[in-house]
C-alpha cells in the first residue's frame, strides 16, 4: 500500500489505474489509499453528463476533452455504466472514436461498472472522482446514464451537470424524469441535426420559465431559495410586488457571474462537432459561477454528507448481514414471522437493537 501511494503520488498512470479498480470492486484498500493522499485539495473541475442511453454522451465528452486539450489542460473522462458487466476502459473506446484521444498522455478514459449493487456504483463513482482528482487532473468529465434515482446520485457526484437529451427523447420534457430538472445545471438537446430539436428546447426552456416562476412565488418575502447571497438586503422583499418585474439578476450571468444562475439550453450536433466550444463555455461558466457565488462549497459539503452517509450505511449493512448469518435469534424468528405469529416489524425492532448495542459507539474526536 505504501508502494502504491507512492507511485500514484509520483504520477503513475498504472497506479491510479490500480486505485480505480480498487474503488470499483469496493475494496477497502481504497480507503486506506485516499488516506494516505491526505490532504488532497480539491482542483480538478468535476463536470457530469447525464442522460438517456445513446443520446451522444460519450461523443460530447470526446468533443469537450479534445477542446480542453487545445487549451493545454488535461482531463479524466469516466463513464459509468451500470448495465454493463465489463470494465476497464475497453467498451468506451470501442464505442466511440476516441482514437485521437486515447493515445494522448494528457487524457485518461476509464469505464467503470460493478456487478453489485447501484448504491454501489455511486460509491465507487466517488472514489475514483476523489483519486482522479487528488492524482491531479485538471478536469474531470463523468459519463452517466440517467434513468433513475440511483444515476441521478451518480451525476451528484460531479460539480457542474449538464443533462443531455435529444430530439427522440419521446415527448421531451413530459417524459423527463423527475429529479432530472433539479439537478441540470445546463441542458444539452443533443442531434440537433435531426428534427425536434428546436421543439425539446423551447420545451425544456418553457418548463424552466415555469419551475423559476415558481420558486420565485414560493419564495417572495424571505431570502430562501434561489437567492443569491451577493443580493444586497431588500431584494427579497422587493419582489413581493408582483411577478411582471424581473429579478434584477435574472440575466446577469450566462458569462458566470454570482447572480442566480440561470440554466442555459444549449444545442449540439456531437457528430458534426457543431455547438461543442458552447457547451464547454457553458461548462466553465457554471464553474465561475459557483466559486464566485461560494456555492461550491455548498455543494462539496452536500456531497461529502452523503458520501459519509452511505458508507456509513454499508458498514451496517454488513454488520446487520454477519449478524443474521449468525444468529440464532433470527432463525428462532423466522418460522414464526412465516407463519404470521409475530410481526415483522417488531422482529426487526427488536433485531436492529440487538445489533446496534453490539456496535461500539464512536466517542473519541474524529482523527483528523
Ligand atoms: N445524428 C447524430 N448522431 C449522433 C450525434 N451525437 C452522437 N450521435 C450518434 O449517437 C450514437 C450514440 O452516441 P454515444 O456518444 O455513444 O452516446 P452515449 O450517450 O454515450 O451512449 P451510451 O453510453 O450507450 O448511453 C452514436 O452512433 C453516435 O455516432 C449527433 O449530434 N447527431
Ligand atoms: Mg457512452
Amino acid at each position: 500500500m505504501d508502494r502504491l501511494a507512492e507511485e500514484f503520488r509520483a504520477g503513475r498512470r498504472p497506479a491510479l489505474a490500480r486505485a480505480i479498480s480498487m474503488a470499483e470492486l469496493a475494496r477497502p484498500e481504497v480507503g486506506d489509499l485516499l488516506g494516505r493522499l491526505l490532504p488532497a485539495p480539491r482542483r480538478a473541475r468535476r463536470f457530469g453528463l447525464t442522460g438517456p442511453p445513446g443520446a451522444g454522451k460519450s461523443s460530447l465528452a470526446a468533443g469537450v476533452a479534445a477542446l480542453l486539450r487545445e487549451r493545454g489542460e488535461d482531463v479524466a473522462i469516466i463513464a459509468v455504466d451500470p448495465t454493463s458487466p465489463f470494465s476497464g476502459g475497453a467498451l468506451l473506446g470501442d464505442r466511440i472514436r476516441m482514437n485521437d484521444l486515447s493515445t494522448d498522455p494528457g487524457v485518461f478514459i476509464r469505464s467503470m461498472a460493478t456487478r453489485g449493487s447501484l448504491g454501489g456504483l455511486a460509491a465507487a463513482t466517488r472514489d475514483a472522482l476523489d483519486l482522479l482528482d487528488a492524482f491531479g487532473f485538471d478536469n474531470v468529465l463523468v459519463e452517466t446514464v440517467g434513468v433513475g434515482q440511483t444515476e441521478l446520485e451518480v451525476a451528484a457526484a460531479a460539480d457542474t451537470v449538464a443533462v443531455v437529451l435529444v430530439p427522440e427523447s419521446g415527448d421531451g420534457v413530459q417524459t423527463m424524469k423527475a429529479g432530472l430538472m433539479e439537478i441540470a445545471d445546463l441542458f444539452v438537446v443533443n442531434k440537433a441535426d435531426r428534427p425536434g430539436a428546436g421543439r425539446l428546447s423551447r420545451d425544456i426552456r418553457q418548463a424552466l420559465d415555469l419551475r423559476r416562476g415558481t420558486a420565485l412565488a414560493g419564495a417572495s418575502g424571505h431570502h430562501g431559495v434561489g437567492f443569491s447571497r451577493s443580493d444586497p438586503p431588500g431584494h427579497g422583499a422587493a419582489r413581493d410586488d408582483g411577478q411582471a418585474r424581473r429579478p434584477p439578476h435574472a440575466a446577469a450571468h450566462e458569462d458566470g457571474g454570482a447572480g442566480e444562475w440561470e440554466t442555459p439550453v444549449l444545442g449540439t450536433s456531437a457528430g458534426r462537432g457543431e455547438g461543442l466550444a458552447e457547451l464547454l463555455e457553458g461548462l466553465l461558466a457554471h464553474r465561475r459561477h459557483l466559486e464566485e457565488s461560494g456555492e461550491i462549497v455548498d455543494r462539496r459539503q452536500a456531497r461529502a454528507r452523503l458520501h459519509v452517509r452511505d458508507l456509513v450505511a454499508a458498514r451496517l449493512l454488513e454488520r446487520a448481514d454477519r449478524f443474521q448469518a449468525s444468529s440464532e435469534d433470527l432463525s428462532h424468528w423466522v418460522p414464526e414471522v412465516a407463519a404470521g405469529r409475530e410481526s415483522v416489524h417488531r422482529v426487526a425492532e427488536l433485531l436492529a437493537n440487538a445489533i446496534l448495542k453490539k456496535a461500539d459507539t464512536p466517542r473519541r474526536e474524529a482523527r483528523r
